[in-house]
């Protein structure tokens, strides 16, 4: 009997599920994959991966299902039968939460419990272990610096209540049934295929831009916010590393690390060769560049109904009982952000120079 293991990740088009995927076909694993149906191609991030359906033994393969169906959660748990489950889908974008509260609490919360009751329902309790993409903004108005897993939560959201929801029936259906079940609390981490939309990605991207002539100004909110930012290629790592213990157990992955949007911003911009100058205070604050050039403003749009201020994460446990450490520094991180956002903006600037228009976003 073959000894290789068979893993299904949700959300394996985004920022995680593609490093992850990359990872476990590496350690030699079949890998499947739940994608959305979408009208256009949704698979960018993990196209270098794709293996035509034609092709004998293929260990990379897409499914299409929903967190919001369970019938295609149970069809395709039950073609695939998958050693570990990775629950990485969900309506990830906290601002979003604020808009489709209802949804993101469909997917993010009530799509945890549908695929552990699917692992109950195929009588898979004690094949199948389930990892659970839970989160630091767990803590959201936060009781204790630095957080660690016994810091008691505070959510300040509609996602951050949805995800608190899939953390405790991850707890709950270990605890109930015995399944190997746990959470991964994990802190902002980011990468150059971070969504576009998140606050390092829209700096690294914008500046970019602002660099090479194709944007004026980055519209910003709160940049006070501080947040613990690591890089993903590490800490899908750790979603693994989780899966392979002895016993299941939930863990804090952060740096121990914190930086404010405005250094981020900073940061970005030296990479990038601009310096950068601050004033004004609040809604009026501005950063211009060495010529005076008004690059960066605050946009009140982007401010949140409750904000989490500060996040801070501890993670001691994941080092002494898993052996880890995030290897790629917040300075690491910039550069390799900025370098090939550089590169993508390139590109664009020789699409216009060809008579074709930019499309500029502020989102
Ligand atoms: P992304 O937003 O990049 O990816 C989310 C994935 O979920 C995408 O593949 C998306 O599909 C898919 N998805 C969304 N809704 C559904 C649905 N209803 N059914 C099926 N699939 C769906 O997130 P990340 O990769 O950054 O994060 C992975 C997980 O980790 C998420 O659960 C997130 O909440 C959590 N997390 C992330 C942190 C971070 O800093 N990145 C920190 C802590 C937790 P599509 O591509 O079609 O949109
Ligand atoms: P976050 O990430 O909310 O921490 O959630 P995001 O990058 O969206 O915001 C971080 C902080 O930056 C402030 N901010 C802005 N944010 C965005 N998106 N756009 C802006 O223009 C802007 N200006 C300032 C925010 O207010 C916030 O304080 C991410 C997601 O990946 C979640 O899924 C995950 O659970 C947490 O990280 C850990």
């Amino acid at each position: 009997m073959s000894n290789q293991k068979t893993a299904l990740i949700t959300g394996v088009t985004g920022q995680d599920g593609a490093y992850l995927a990359e990872l476990l076909l590496e350690k030699g694993y079949v890998v499947h994959g739940i994608k959305r149906r979408t009208s256009l191609f949704n698979t960018d991030r993990i196209d270098h991966l794709y293996q035509d359906p034609h092709e004998p033994d293929r260990r990379f393969v897409l499914h299409h299902g929903d967190l919001t169906d369970s019938s295609s959660l149970i069809r395709i748990i039950q073609q695939t039968q998958p050693d570990e489950i990775y629950n990485l889908a969900a309506q990830s974008h906290v601002a979003v939460s604020f808009e489709e509260p209802e949804y993101t609490a469909n997917s993010d919360a009530l799509g945890a419990l549908r695929i552990l009751e699917a692992i109950r329902i195929l009588g898979l309790e004690k094949k199948t272990r389930f990892y659970q993409a839970s989160t630091s903004e767990l803590y959201g108005l936060v009781q204790e610096v630095p957080q660690t897993e016994k810091t008691p939560f505070y959510p300040r959201s509609p996602y951050a209540v949805a995800k608190l929801y899939a953390y405790w029936i991850t707890v709950n259906y270990r605890e109930a049934y015995g399944i190997y079940a746990c959470n991964g609390i994990l802190f902002n981490h980011e990468s150059p295929i971070r969504g576009e939309t998140f606050v390092t990605r829209k700096i690294t991207r914008a500046l970019s831009r602002i660099k090479l002539g194709l944007q004026d100004c980055l519209y910003l909110g709160n940049l006070d916010a501080k947040r613990d930012w690591g890089h993903a290629r590490d800490y899908v790592e750790m979603q693994w590393l989780m899966l392979q213990q002895e016993r299941p157990e939930d863990f804090v992955i952060a740096t121990g690390v914190q930086y404010s949007v405005r250094d981020f911003v900073e940061a970005a911009a030296r990479e990038l060769g601009m310096s950068m100058t601050w004033s004004g205070q609040g809604v009026e604050e501005i950063g211009t560049d060495d010529q005076g050039k008004v690059i960066v403003q605050v946009d009140p749009r982007y401010f949140r109904p409750t904000e989490v201020e500060t996040l801070l994460g501890d993670p001691s446990k994941a080092r002494e009982k898993l052996g880890w450490v995030p290897k790629i520094s917040f300075q690491k991180l910039v550069k390799e952000m900025v370098r090939e956002d550089l590169k993508a903006t390139e590109r664009d600037e020789l699409v216009k120079q060809h008579g074709f228009k930019a499309f500029d976003r502020h989102e």
